[in-house]
């Protein structure tokens, strides 16, 4: 079965980590998104993986060339994101036979998705217990009768978990008008094909939508905790390595430092002397976190570099940042409140009681910088020693 694989979208809300790299393509321990969503789409079965494509295209070809993990793969280019069911419109000449449709920004439980594709037509679902924040699923006689969007009263916990397997005939059911939002949609198109079709529901045991940035610290934990303790870097003797912690080869520890798992530390990595890195924690290649620095909860990523004397709680760190001696990102409010992030302007709470900072690729704190919890420094931005951030910039 072919699985069309959504990875055209801009990723506005997720910015400024999207700003260089397309959301789908943003790393959650090591891979992109859409590494993960194609792993579960090959495991289940896929014989070819069709990679609808825009922003950031060339980040996506050249990560999954014309193979990957010996499926072919080909990509069909959305001039214009006019929306999901657009995207999916825009391979309907390559559809050949039953298809399946993942969110390359989606991570998906892969046992489910191999439900999926067995259990096909068929559309994934997941309990949440915030039900009226997504479409929700009615089912009648064990096929889905209906799917309501954002109800103010949900008739239960079960709703749209972003998969579907689409009998072929749904090609002629992808052009849809543009809704209220002016976009056209895919949950319009499956409106159509469960009128049509005995459509079942596949719940999944875990899924998440990555859209904003405190998600990818969410993705992070998930994928962190599904690792297997491997050490293969360079640990000094008094270093200590506690629980499922990767060290890559070529990675190094040095003296007094203590890393706790989950955690990954890559290739080319450098911890220490006496830092600590506490649990659900990756660190990318290239990273140094020096003399005195604690990280907790992160992502670090590529070749950025905390020196010393700081702490890094919740957070995640674009690429080749340089944070200043004493560089410390709180994490947690006075009041104990949930912390709120700026998303497109609207002040959004996160549902986390802990969340650090956001930082873009490129930024630079000076000695001494404070960030406030839920901040967020754009690409390239700089602070002077001694600023507290209380505000994004
Ligand atoms: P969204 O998260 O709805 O859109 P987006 O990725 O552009 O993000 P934002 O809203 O923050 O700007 O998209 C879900 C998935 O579908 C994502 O993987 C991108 C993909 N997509 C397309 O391929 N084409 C489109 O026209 C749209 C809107 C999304």
């Amino acid at each position: 079965m072919q699985a069309i694989v959504l990875a055209a979208g801009k990723g506005t809300r997720m910015q400024p980590l999207s700003n260089e790299v397309p959301k789908p393509m943003l790393s959650v321990v090591g891979r992109p998104i859409a590494a993960h969503t194609a792993d579960a789409a090959v495991e289940a079965g896929a014989d070819e993986l069709v990679f609808v494509v825009g922003y950031g295209e060339q980040t996506v070809r050249e990560f999954f060339g014309e193979s990957y993990q010996g499926v072919p793969v080909s990509y069909v280019v959305q001039d214009e994101q006019q929306g999901t069911a657009d995207a999916v419109r825009a391979t309907s000449d390559h559809i050949d036979g039953p298809f399946a449709v993942l969110y390359g920004d989606n991570l998906y439980d892969p046992e489910g998705i191999s439900r999926l594709f067995e259990e096909a037509p068929s559309i994934a679902s997941f309990r949440v217990p915030n039900p009226s924040n997504y479409g929700v699923l009615s089912v009648e006689d064990g096929a889905v009768a209906e799917i309501m969007e954002k109800p103010d009263a949900p008739q239960n916990d079960l709703v749209n978990g972003g998969a579907y397997v689409f009998p072929e005939d749904a090609r002629d059911m992808l052009d849809v008008p543009l809704s209220e939002r002016g976009e056209r949609e895919l949950t319009d198109v499956l409106d159509r094909v469960i009128a049509e079709f005995t459509v079942t529901p596949v719940t999944l045991s875990r899924w998440m939508d990555v859209g904003r940035p405190w998600e990818l610290l969410e993705a992070n934990e998930w994928k962190l905790g599904t690792v297997e303790r491997r050490v293969e870097g360079d640990v000094s003797g008094n270093a200590t390595i506690q629980g499922s912690v990767v060290v890559e080869e070529g990675a190094t520890i040095r003296d007094g430092s203590v890393v706790e798992g989950p955690a990954y530390i890559s290739e080319g990595a450098t911890v220490g002397p006496n830092a600590y890195i506490r649990g659900c924690t990756y660190v990318a290649p290239d990273v140094y976190v020096g003399h005195a620095v604690e990280v907790k909860n992160s992502v670090l990523l590529e070749r950025t570099t905390v020196g010393h004397l700081s702490y890094v709680g919740d957070s995640v760190v674009g690429r080749d940042v340089n944070f200043g001696a004493g560089t410390n990102a709180a994490n947690l409010r006075h009041d104990g409140d949930v912390v709120s992030m700026t998303v497109k302007g609207d002040d959004v709470p996160t549902g986390r009681k802990k969340l650090g900072a956001i930082v873009g690729d490129g930024v630079k704190t000076g000695i001494n910088t404070s960030l406030d919890p839920g901040v967020k420094l754009s690409s390239g931005a700089r602070t002077k020693p001694g600023e507290a951030i209380y505000q994004d910039r």
